[in-house]
């Protein structure tokens, strides 16, 4: 009997899912008007990573409107609740009505693949993700290797410096908001490997804050390194990095900046922004996909050489904060980066 009912519910959704396909993917067959959704497995505010996935899909939507297309585009907020995304994520697929769905971040798509093969015509571009083996799921994922081992190369130069805060200590930090494998595999071991690089003997402490939004918690923790010896460090917590800003501008340390350039943030207290171009990728392949042309169903990997990871170098803070023998520095490492002498293939 419930074999019965999940046979019939099944193929209910197929019968609605290929009428949609019929009518172009869409509600609106009249207007043949393409809807784009915007899934974010958090909150935007403060997520340097979904501020850019949003923007670059409405840029993109921009675009296409005013080439007289008409699409439009609804940013979805999933909340901070993890186990919560799975059902959200199935209630808006099994609504029919986006023509694409478009997230980012590495857990997604485990999510999203047993739901894809409920309803097999639904497409999704995942962002700062990796899968293969599904059609209908396009991923593109940053080397974080390389942008981990740029932030960890100059965190290490300026904790060795006779900066201002700089203390006789070859220690930095990081505070995740949680452990993840991206972050464990990738992304704190090349942030050592790159301060080890630099400054031999440079440790890492780790730090982890339990959620990608508790400020205060972020603070405790900043200030705890920071007695512990850390005059530098890197925050990858989503809304939580707020409480490591505050916490700088209290206490004096510096801060590696992850994902997009933050030295507006902190003045004076930022040392380096390493970035994923994620709005532009999300801009171009959003637009590729309105107009045909994205190839799907493949992960891609894209670095330094590629121009979506990079160390901003040209900010005016960057240029006032940080001493030039360090500059000229990191600007030898992008070098031998770009040139193939230092190879950090993404793992
Ligand atoms: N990054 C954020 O900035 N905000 C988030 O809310 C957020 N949530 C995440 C949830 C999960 C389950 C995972 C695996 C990653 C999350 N990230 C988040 C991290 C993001 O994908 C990326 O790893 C970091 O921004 C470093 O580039």
């Amino acid at each position: 009997m419930k074999k019965l009912l999940s046979i019939f519910i099944f193929s209910l959704f197929l019968f609605v899912s290929i009428q949609n396909l019929v009518a172009g993917g869409s509600h609106d067959n009249e207007s043949k008007t393409m809807h784009i959704a915007v899934f974010v497995p958090g909150i935007v505010s403060g997520s340097p990573v979904y501020e850019m996935l949003c923007a670059g899909v409405r840029s993109a939507v921009a675009e296409s409107t005013a080439n007289g297309n008409t699409v439009d585009v609804t940013v979805i907020e999933a909340g901070t609740r993890q186990a919560d995304w799975g059902t959200k994520m199935t209630s808006l697929v099994a609504q029919g009505t986006y023509d694409l769905i478009v997230t980012s971040n590495p857990a997604m798509p485990e999510i999203i693949d047993p739901i894809s093969r409920q309803f097999p015509i639904q497409k999704f571009l995942i962002f700062d993700a990796w899968f293969s083996g599904n059609p209908a799921i396009t991923t593109f994922r940053y080397n974080q290797r390389e942008q981990g081992y740029l932030s960890g190369y100059i965190a290490a130069l300026v904790s060795t410096s006779s900066m201002e805060y700089a203390n006789s200590q070859k220690k930095i930090g990081l505070i995740a908001a949680q452990e993840y494998p991206a972050m464990n595999e990738i992304i704190l071991p090349a942030f050592r490997e790159g301060a080890q690089a630099a400054v031999p003997g440079c440790t890492v402490d780790f730090r982890v804050v339990g959620n990608w939004y508790d400020a205060t918690k972020a603070a405790e923790l900043s200030r705890a390194m920071k007695n512990a010896g850390c005059d530098v460090i890197m925050p990858i917590a989503g809304g939580a990095n707020q409480g490591v800003i505050a916490a700088a501008k209290d206490t004096g340390f510096y801060i590696a900046w992850f994902d997009d350039n933050g030295f507006i943030k902190a003045p004076g207290l930022i040392i380096s922004s390493a970035v994923m171009a994620q709005e532009r990728l999300a801009y171009e392949k959003t637009l590729a996909f309105i107009t045909g042309s994205l190839e799907t169903g493949n992960p891609t990997t894209l670095g330094l050489s590629d121009g979506y990871i990079s160390l901003v170098t040209d900010d005016l803070q960057y240029i006032e904060t940080v001493p030039q023998d360090i500059r000229e520095k990191m600007n030898q490492i992008l070098t031998s980066l770009k040139n193939g002498t230092i190879s950090l293939p993404a793992r």
